[in-house]
């Protein structure tokens, strides 16, 4: 039997999430979009109320949820604003390798942080020349007396300007391609330097920076699972993230069919509401259709996670097609509005230019295919360990 009920208590959460969106992140999403303003006062809330590091084991302070609920909330902040969104939920991918390869000294001390007060820390894995060939990364980490001495310049780092800590990956055996990558995690104040922030087409009050390791020394235990297994490292953990921004996905093309189908009943031409229009409702129907297999795959990749399961082909299926409709419904949307739908004073453009970044961040449209393809063909069996960890971005 598949159920597809949610229990009481993941029903609750998500009432929780919608209500913080519509009350807290929608007044100021589109001012802040275009403004690109940080939204520090929501991160606090945010934290206060319990909707970030909801995957952090209890031992550590946090609430241990299970995914689909953390993809619950990764929708409604997404139908909120997938921007502020991102800025919420970025933590999760950061300290997910930390749950997974941390000694437990450092687990307490990076992940309590999270949990004491509402700090933010970055996923930093792209460079300038090494985005979807992860393998062709030139930051470096090398033995320096008892710990570890990095360099290197990280890329498109979410939230990067306002991070506490990093988890960083760097070449450790520059000649072992993919078998050559460690991961770190790198508190701020060893000297981590941000060069730049992105001025970007969506998601406009995320933060995106550039920021570099210039012979940034840390202690060795500061090595997140074993040397030279960093890049299994981002994988596992991406395949624990792509899940929730599939849910986010979901949600901008769910906020962008919810403004469509409303517009559409005011909207007169030729003498009736367009609604009334079969061109407009197909339309709208194949946006509800999207919508409703998005959230499907992405209930599915988060409960395989769950259950302990390997999500791998799953979380692609639920990325890339959540992504790429979530292309399509907000392009659609921007239809129904015609002309007015091009015009920055009403909503729908702001959803169309953030739904672009669905389909590049946490890998492309396209690596989603490669993965898919790949384990179509030549299924990888699960990793050995499937510790909850971490939600996205
Ligand atoms: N879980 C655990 N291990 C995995 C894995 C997964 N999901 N996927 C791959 N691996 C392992 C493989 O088993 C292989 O192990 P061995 O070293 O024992 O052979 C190793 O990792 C290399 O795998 P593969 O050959 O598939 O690696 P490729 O270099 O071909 O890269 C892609 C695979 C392209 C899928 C990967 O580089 C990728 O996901 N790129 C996108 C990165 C991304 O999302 N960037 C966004 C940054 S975060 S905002």
């Amino acid at each position: 039997m598949v159920d597809l009920s949610l229990t009481d208590e993941q029903k609750d959460l998500r009432e929780l999430a919608h209500d913080f969106a519509e009350k807290e992140i929608r007044p100021v999403a589109w001012e802040y979009d275009r403004d690109s303003v940080w939204p520090q006062a929501i991160v606090e809330k945010a934290w206060d109320v319990g909707l970030m590091n909801t995957h952090i084991p209890e031992e550590y302070g946090g609430p241990a949820l299970d995914y689909v609920s953390g993809c619950l909330i990764e929708e409604e902040m997404g139908w909120g604003c997938s921007g502020i969104g991102t800025s919420l939920m970025c933590n999760g991918l950061a300290l997910a390798p930390v749950a997974l390869g941390g000694s437990e000294e450092v687990k307490k001390h990076y992940l309590g942080m999270l949990t004491e007060e509402p700090k933010l820390a970055s996923f930093c894995l792209t460079e300038p020349d090494a985005g979807s060939d992860v393998s062709g990364m030139r930051t470096t980490a090398v033995r320096n007396g008892s710990g570890w001495k990095i360099n290197g310049t990280k890329t498109f780092i979410t939230n990067g300007s306002h991070a506490d800590w990093y988890t960083v990956y760097a070449k450790t055996d520059k000649d072992a391609g993919h078998r050559g990558i460690s991961a770190f995690v790198v508190p701020r104040e060893a000297g981590v330097v941000v060069d730049k922030k992105e001025d970007k087409l969506g998601q406009r009050a995320s933060d995106t920076a550039m920021v570099s390791f210039n012979d940034v020394e840390i202690p060795a235990d500061h090595l997140l699972g074993e040397e030279n297994k960093g890049f299994k490292l981002a994988m596992m953990t991406l395949d624990r993230t792509r899940p929730g921004v599939a849910a986010a996905a979901t949600g901008i093309s769910r906020a962008a069919f919810e403004f469509a189908r409303d517009y559409s009943k005011e909207r007169v031409q030729f003498g009736v509401p367009i609604a009334m229009h079969q061109a407009i409702q197909f339309m709208i129907a194949d946006m509800a259709t999207k919508i409703e297999a998005s959230r499907l795959l992405t209930w599915q990749s988060a409960s395989l996670l769950d259950q302990g399961k390997s999500n791998t082909l799953a979380s692609s299926h639920a990325k890339r097609f959540a992504a790429d409709s979530a292309m399509e419904v907000t392009t659609d949307a921007v239809q129904v509005y015609g002309g007015y739908g091009f015009i920055k004073e009403y909503p729908v453009e702001k959803l169309m230019r953030d739904a672009k970044i669905m389909q590049l961040y946490e890998g492309t449209s396209q690596i989603q295919r490669l993965v898919i393809a790949r384990e179509t063909y030549m299924p990888r069996r699960a990793p050995a360990s499937l510790a909850t960890a971490g939600a996205s971005h």
